[in-house]
This record gives structure tokens, sequence and C-alpha cells, in this order.
């Protein structure tokens, strides 16, 4: 039985990588970050008690800023993979903290690949490190694939670029197994709520039902490749899975903005929007028509203004568009994405309307958590 060790278990990758290697019949251990709240939400539904006797999903307290737990974690595992998914990975975040940003994103990759090396494992692990197309940053050519130039543009892209060559340093000079994916922005209904895709989702869903009224938001003209992050977890174990360790771009090859995101998310709903520029740089999102279960939760009506822009979503440094090349990973591991950008969305809006019906249930009937106070 092959060994997996995945630090950043608990965020979204960290999900469906569990799900995926479980499949593959693998031991897998995780590490997880102490917290004064639970943090395991994700993969509660995975997780096994630890009275069970035959355990394959196994988690362990660590941090990416703690050297000698990491090396401890893994002289105990004994892992023949290791995914290195932890990150503090949000980029707007990161012009906030880009001291601990570079502390757990480039030294805490540094690390893990110390920690293998020290503990004389380099013969033994396999190892993924969680690349970007944030490297691309200020894009030099289009599409972007495992040639084009980095240039990042923010202090999260510019830790992951120190990630990324420490990663192919370690792979040259101790012949280490170690890989980059260069992945393009994925998502799913487990999506942080914070980054574009689920912010929207989540919003148009409570707004439609009454909880919320408008969703506010920055860079309407952003540009992604946004996949499906079941698609690119399998890509991840891919790369460990060759004769010869290599980086590879996973992407989807198609390319839509942040308005059509919006836009195609509204009409999935049930509602169509039309833009109003309110003078300067002000827009607003204004619904224009109203049908199907949109209509019947009779919260909304055309000319309401349910999209503003806050100029506090604007970034220093913008990453304005990003498209990107598969099609080395398609020719060696033949890897394809299977989810199309309309699958996702929709994906993305049938959970958050679940999570939204159960809110306004919440709210609706009153919450009696302690009946016994009655
Ligand atoms: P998430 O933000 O959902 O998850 C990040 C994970 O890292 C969480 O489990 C988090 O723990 C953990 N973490 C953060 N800081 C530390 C630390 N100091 N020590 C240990 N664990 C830590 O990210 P995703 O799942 O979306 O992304 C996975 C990786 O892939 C990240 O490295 C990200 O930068 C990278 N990436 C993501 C892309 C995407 O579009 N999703 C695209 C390209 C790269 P906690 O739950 O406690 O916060
Ligand atoms: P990104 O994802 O920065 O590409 O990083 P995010 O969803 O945060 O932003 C995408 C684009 O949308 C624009 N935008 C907004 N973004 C957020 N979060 N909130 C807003 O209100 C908003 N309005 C407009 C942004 O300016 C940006 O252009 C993600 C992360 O998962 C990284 O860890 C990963 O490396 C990259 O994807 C690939």
């Amino acid at each position: 039985m092959k060994k997996a060790l995945i630090t950043g278990v608990t965020g979204q990758d960290g999900m469906y990588l569990v799900e995926f290697l479980l499949k593959k019949g693998y031991e897998i251990h995780g590490i997880k970050r102490r917290s004064s709240l639970f943090n395991t939400d994700r993969i509660d539904h995975l997780y096994q008690d630890p009275h069970e006797s035959e355990r394959y999903f196994i988690l362990h307290y660590g941090d990416l800023t703690d050297a000698t737990n990491l090396i401890r974690v893994i002289q105990e595992v004994q892992p023949d993979e290791i995914y290195n998914l932890a990150a503090q990975s949000h980029v707007a975040v990161s012009f906030e903290t880009p001291e601990y940003t570079a502390n757990a994103d480039a030294l805490g990759t540094l690390r893990l690949l110390e920690a293998i090396r020290i503990l004389r494992m380099e013969d033994k692990v396999r190892f993924y490190q969680a690349s970007t197309s944030e490297l691309y940053g200020k894009v030099q050519s289009v599409p972007q694939n495992e040639e084009t130039p980095f240039y990042p543009r923010s202090p999260y892209a510019a830790a992951k670029l120190y990630a990324y060559w420490i990663t192919v340093n370690y792979r040259e000079a101790y012949g280490m197994y170690a890989c980059n994916g260069i992945l393009f922005n994925h998502e799913s209904p487990v999506r942080g709520e914070t980054f574009i895709t689920r912010k929207i989702t989540r919003a148009l869903a409570r707004i439609v039902l009454g909880l919320q009224d408008c969703l506010y938001i920055g860079n309407l003209e952003a540009r992604r490749d946004w996949g499906h992050a079941r698609d690119y977890v399998k890509a991840q174990w891919l790369m460990l899975q060759q004769e010869a360790p290599d980086d590879y771009v996973i992407a989807s090859g198609e390319q839509h903005s942040v308005r059509e995101f919006v836009e195609r998310a509204a009409q999935i709903i049930g509602f169509s929007l039309c833009w109003e520029s309110r003078g300067g740089a002000d827009e607003v999102g204004v619904v224009a028509a109203v049908e199907g279960q949109a209509a019947e939760y009779g919260y909304i009506k055309s000319g309401d203004i349910i999209v503003r822009i806050d100029p506090r979503y604007f970034r220093p440094t913008e990453v304005e568009t990003l498209l990107g090349d598969p099609s080395k990973a398609s020719k060696r591991l033949g890897w394809e994405p299977q989810v199309t950008f309309d699958e996702l969305v929709r994906e993305m809006i049938a959970e958050d309307l679940q999570l939204a019906k159960r809110d306004a249930l919440v709210r609706r009937e009153g919450y009696r958590a302690f009946d016994y106070y009655e």
C-alpha cells in the first residue's frame, strides 16, 4: 500500500486529493494546523475515528513554518509521495501579510525539501509542489505554457516563484523526484468563500433567497482560465507516476472574465443582468428580467441593483489575463479536463442554493439549539 503525505489537507484541493487517493487504495496522512475553531469541515466526511482498527486517513498537527515538526512527521510517516498543497493562498491577502506569505509559501517549501534531504529520503520520496499560473503575472505571451517567462505581480506570486525554483533546484542538485504543477485557477463548491467564483455563486444564491441585498466586488474585467478542482488533483497524482519528474501546466485552455462569470451564474439561477455606468469608474449590475426558480422565490425584481464595485477589492498590482496551454500534460500524462466551464458554474450554484436555503430556513424558523432553556 502506497503512503501519501498531504500538506494543506483541510483546503479545497486537499479534500479532492484525499477522495481521489482513497479510491486508489493509498494510506493517507494529512498535516492540519491547530486552530481555535474546527478547520476540518471539508474532510469531516472522510475522517476516521482514531479508535478504528484499520485507518487509511490519519491527521497530524503541523505547520509549514515549523521545520522540526515537518521533519518529525515525515520521519514517522515514511511517505512514498508528498503533496505540498499548504499555502497562504489568497493573492489579495498576500499584500496585507507579505512576510507570513513568504514564510509559509516560499520557505515552507524549502523546509519540506530540506526535511526529505536531512532524513536521507531523496531516493524514496516523490514530491509535488503546488505551483501556480500567478507566476506568469504580467503575461509575456498567450497562451502560457511551460516555456513562458514568469513575471510575478504579488507577494504571493513572488513567494511561489521561490518555491517553484527551489523545487527545480532540489531535483537537479540531489536527483530528487520533484515536480511543479503550474495549475491555473480551479474551483468547486468547496472553494474558499473569498475567492471570486465562490464569492459570486454564494452571494447570488443568497440574494435570490432574500438573505443578502448586494454583491460587492472589484475588477470585473480580469480574465481567468477556470477549471474544476476534481480534475486538477488527478493531474497532481499523474505527475508523480511518471518515469522522470517534470513540470506541467494544468489548465482548461478556455478563458472568461469575472463579468462573464457573474452573468452566467445569474442566468443559471434564473435572472439576467444589465450593466449601468453611474459615472466615473462606477458600474452597477441591475436585474433586467427574472424567471424560473428566481421568480418563484420572489425576492428580486427588475431594476434591483445587485452588483456594486467596491475599490477595496482592487489589487495594488493586478494579473489581468491568464490562459493556459495544457498540451504537454495532455501528451505526456494523458490528462484532459472533464468538467466544462458551464458545468462548473452550475455545480457551484446548485450547492450554494442548498446552503442558502438551509440558512433561510434557520432564519425563518429561528434557531433553537438549547431546548432545555425553555
Ligand atoms: P486553500 O486555501 O483552500 O487551502 C490551503 C491549505 O493550506 C489549507 O489546508 C490551509 O489550512 C493550509 N495552510 C495554510 N497555511 C499553512 C501553514 N502555514 N502550515 C500548514 N498549512 C497551512 O487552497 P487550495 O486548496 O485552493 O490550493 C492548494 C494549493 O494550490 C495552494 O498552495 C495554492 O496556493 C495552490 N494553487 C491553487 C490554485 C487554485 O486555483 N485553487 C491554483 C494554483 C495553485 P487551513 O484550512 O487551516 O487554513
Ligand atoms: P486569483 O483568484 O487571484 O486568480 O488566485 P481570485 O478568485 O481571488 O481572483 C480572481 C480575479 O478576480 C478579481 N476580483 C476579485 N477577486 C476576489 N477574490 N474578490 C473580489 O471581490 C474580486 N473582484 C474581482 C481579482 O482581482 C482577480 O483578478 C487564485 C488562488 O487560488 C491562488 O492561490 C492561485 O495560485 C491562483 O488562483 C491560480
